[in-house]
């Protein structure tokens, strides 16, 4: 049976700062489990595959079961739930948060984090394959049980036409459809199965204008492989990162995601690598293409591209950009002397990829610079230390649930759920009697906050301070990020204010100061935060982005949610501690709350780059603002808002925003119209804080009520549709708010709605 372990690491070629924690491991033990466990499992999984269709996103009960085997959960009181013409009581709303508090601790792990499934997008799992088939190391890295839960997870996400999409709720993709084909075939499945599964994805590809209309990564990807010509991709020369930081499109004024990609693949274009030639990859030369490998068009296929992939089409400008790079320096970059700055070049990124790989203990800045990054080192060296260090670190990314084994979007959102879950505990003012939880969240978070910066000379590395930041997982990991700090700094600041025999000693004050310091040195000089950075560059350098199914990413924007929860948090500390860089911090305050002002979109909402979407946004949006001491009544913005969400609240109470919203940027209910838990709390959290209880609290009793009849018999919450996003257009996998924000939201209702006088 398989195992979810935490905080562990046994391999000699494992590093770490702090033992581990956060880390989340999914081991295979075939002497584990009675029959009666191995039946539940058994049945979780085919009851997903029954609803695959109508249910695309599982609700991570692998893990979800064991801990309820491992921690039972004593006496769960009765459900409740409130018929339609009764009022909410106090007694309902504290039974209701006590079961789902209670059930919510069970699923805690022993370091005090809240394990949970991050998967969600499809394309990443066939670049790991990819990468350690060419290396040779697949079975090295996946035992037989893990290949076979890979291909359980991508036969479950296989859409009814045949394809696959960018992520699990997504249409058909040949960006997802061609590289999970060719996953499923290095992990052993037959061109044709005994269900027609994979002749249906084939019918698919070579319906769609073949791989030769893959999108750019798409067609990288082949090319390491060695089913697709370097000459049919775009060019990605490495001779980038050796032109002066001056220069607007510098990859050191990228968004670090981009320029994490960007680096190995540059090494990678740059070498012409080609994986080995084996049986396989030649076979797929057949089967992948409509014509004949050798008369494929390749300076065609560069900018080919499936009308189902394309969000961010190529600018004209692109093109021309391409077209003399691939005809005119490239010829010039291969042979001598141009060869020799090649050379350099490929040494200079081949130093910035063992920089990032050790300063993040190997796990890397995300799954798709991992991945390439290994592969890279074993370029250079397939006997190197480097490409060892790699290998252990793979299952940092992997996670088991009834669906099957995916690849997450991060190595977890450990330190993220962790700091909401704390905030949302303590909003009910029940945590006395949940102290033992608290206290083992509040261990993790000072566990995890980031004690130094990245070594070197932080400029050479583009890199930015890093010493009192809080990373998204783990400490590491490491890479600081604006409101992951924020975050972690408010349940930081909100537990110091508890008593510390209830929820464990506080945090040192130096280094709160040191997590306002990140959060100070990052705020742009139009008052808004980015992600992990400052915005380096202009928003006109997207016209270069080359990633056809991704938007926004060439460099870091300001965004609502990190300018916002940076106001919240600064508000908290300044309140505890008014004399510590007091003008520093009201400057700061006052020029982001302007800058949420002026980003308020006219309908009264924000957008939300990071969940969905404009319920997200407007949660952050007015929270901030409202941090800041303006109310309804002074603050024409959050009077908007609060326009905005009652007009989109549903009959039945809540909300339920559709992933489309995201792509389209326009609100769209979910297919329909059924409301969703989260996007309701995340309503619910707004309106009470934009003090909508004075005027009306009907809307507010409504939505409660759909909370509260929404408590599965244990305690938990269902599972609904994805609620993360990244780059506008694909969706990303939050296991912990299903529990974390209706917890939350009837946590402030029931503090500030029903004990109000
Ligand atoms: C994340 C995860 C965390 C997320 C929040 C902290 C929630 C957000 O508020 C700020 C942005 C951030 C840090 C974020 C950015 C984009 C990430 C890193 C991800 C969504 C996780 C995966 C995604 C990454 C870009 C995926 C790899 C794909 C590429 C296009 C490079």
């Amino acid at each position: 049976m398989w195992k979810l372990k935490i905080a562990e690491g046994n391999s000699p070629w494992l590093r770490t700062l702090n033992n581990h924690v956060g880390r989340q491991i999914w081991e295979y033990d075939p002497d584990l489990g009675t029959p009666d466990q191995l039946r539940e499992i058994e049945d979780a999984r085919q009851i997903f595959r029954n609803n695959r269709f109508d249910n695309k996103h599982s609700s991570d009960l692998l893990m979800r079961i064991q801990f309820a085997r491992e921690n039972p959960h004593s006496a769960v009181l009765p459900q409740v739930k409130v018929k339609d013409d009764d009022d909410v009581t106090e007694e309902v709303i504290t039974t209701t948060l006590r079961r789902a508090i209670s059930y919510y601790s069970t699923i805690q792990a022993h370091d005090g984090h809240w394990p949970g499934d991050y998967g969600g997008p499809m394309f990443l799992m066939p670049g790991l394959v990819i990468a350690l088939s060419v290396t040779g190391a697949l079975s090295a890295v996946l035992s037989k049980e893990h290949q076979r839960e890979m291909c359980r997870y991508l036969y479950n996400h296989q859409n009814k036409d045949g394809g696959w999409g960018l992520h699990i709720e997504g249409h058909s993709t040949m960006f997802g459809t061609a590289l999970t084909y060719v996953t499923l075939r290095l992990l052993g499945e037959g061109a044709s199965d005994g269900d027609g599964a994979m002749e249906k994805g084939r019918r698919w590809i070579l319906d769609h204008g073949s791989a030769t209309a893959i999108t750019s990564w798409g067609k990288m990807w082949l090319s390491v492989l060695g089913v697709f010509e370097w000459t049919g991709n775009n060019p990605l020369p490495p001779e980038i990162w050796l032109l002066p930081y001056m220069l607007p499109f510098h990859p050191g004024r990228m968004w670090c995601h981009c320029r994490m990609v960007y680096l190995p693949m540059s090494y990678l274009y740059g070498k012409r690598f080609v994986g080995p030639l084996t049986p396989t990859v030649l076979s797929l030369r057949r089967e992948l293409f409509n014509v004949p490998y050798h008369e494929i068009d390749w300076d065609r296929a560069r900018n080919e591209c499936a009308k189902e992939d394309l969000y961010y089409p190529h600018p004209l400008v692109q093109d021309i950009l391409w077209a003399s790079l691939h005809k005119v320096v490239e010829p010039i970059l291969l042979r001598w002397p141009g060869k020799r700055l090649r050379e350099k070049a490929l040494t200079t990124v081949m130093e910035h990829i063992h920089y990032e790989d050790e300063n993040t203990r190997y796990i890397c800045i995300g799954p798709v610079n991992k991945v390439l990054n290994m592969l890279c080192c074993w370029a250079e060296d397939p006997n190197s230390e480097a490409f060892k260090l790699h290998l252990p670190r793979v299952n940092d990314y992997l996670w088991l649930a009834e669906d099957g084994m995916k690849m997450q979007g991060y190595n977890g959102s450990q330190l993220w759920d962790t700091s909401f879950a704390v905030q949302a505990i303590i909003s009910t003012n029940l945590f006395e009697e949940y102290d033992t939880t608290v206290r083992k969240a509040h261990t993790y978070i000072k566990n995890s906050q980031v004690a130094e910066d990245c070594p070197g000379d932080l400029n050479y590395w583009y890199r930015h301070i890093s010493k009192g930041a809080w990373p998204f997982s783990t400490a590491d990991h490491g890479w600081p990020i604006s409101d992951c700090t924020a975050e972690g700094l408010k349940a930081a600041l909100s537990l110091s204010k508890l008593p510390s025999q209830i929820v464990g000693e506080p945090i040192e004050v130096k280094r709160l100061y040191d997590a306002v310091n990140v959060i100070l040195s990052l705020q742009n000089a139009d008052g808004g935060l980015a992600t992990y950075e400052l915005t380096r560059s202009y928003p006109w350098l997207e016209l270069i982005n080359p990633a056809e199914t991704f938007g926004d990413i060439v460099i870091d924007y300001p965004y609502v949610e990190c300018t916002s929860a940076a106001i919240q948090a600064l508000v908290s500390f300044k309140k505890l501690y008014p004399g510590h860089r007091r003008e520093e911090i009201e400057k700061c305050i006052k020029e982001a709350a302007k800058f949420i002002e002026r980003i308020q979109l006219a309908d009264g909402s924000w957008y939300g780059s990071w969940g969905v979407c404009f319920t997200y946004g407007t949660w952050f949006g007015v929270k901030g603002l409202v941090a800041t001491g303006r109310n309804y009544d002074t603050c024409p913005a959050i009077r908007k808002a609060c326009d905005f969400l009652l007009s989109k609240q549903l009959p039945s109470g809540g909300w339920g925003e559709s992933y489309l919203s995201c792509q389209d940027k326009v609100y769209t209910n979910i297919e329909g119209n059924t409301a969703h838990l989260v996007n309701t709390s995340w309503a619910l959290l707004t309106l009470i804080d934009a003090r909508q209880a004075e005027r009306d609290p009907e809307p507010l009793h409504r939505a409660a009520k759909l909370l509260i009849n929404s408590q599965m018999e244990n305690g938990d919450f269902p599972q609904q549709e994805i609620m993360g996003v990244f780059n506008k257009n694909c969706m990303i996998t939050y296991a912990a708010y299903r529990n974390i924000f209706p917890i939350w939201a009837l946590g402030e209702y029931r503090t500030r709605v029903l004990n109000t006088p």
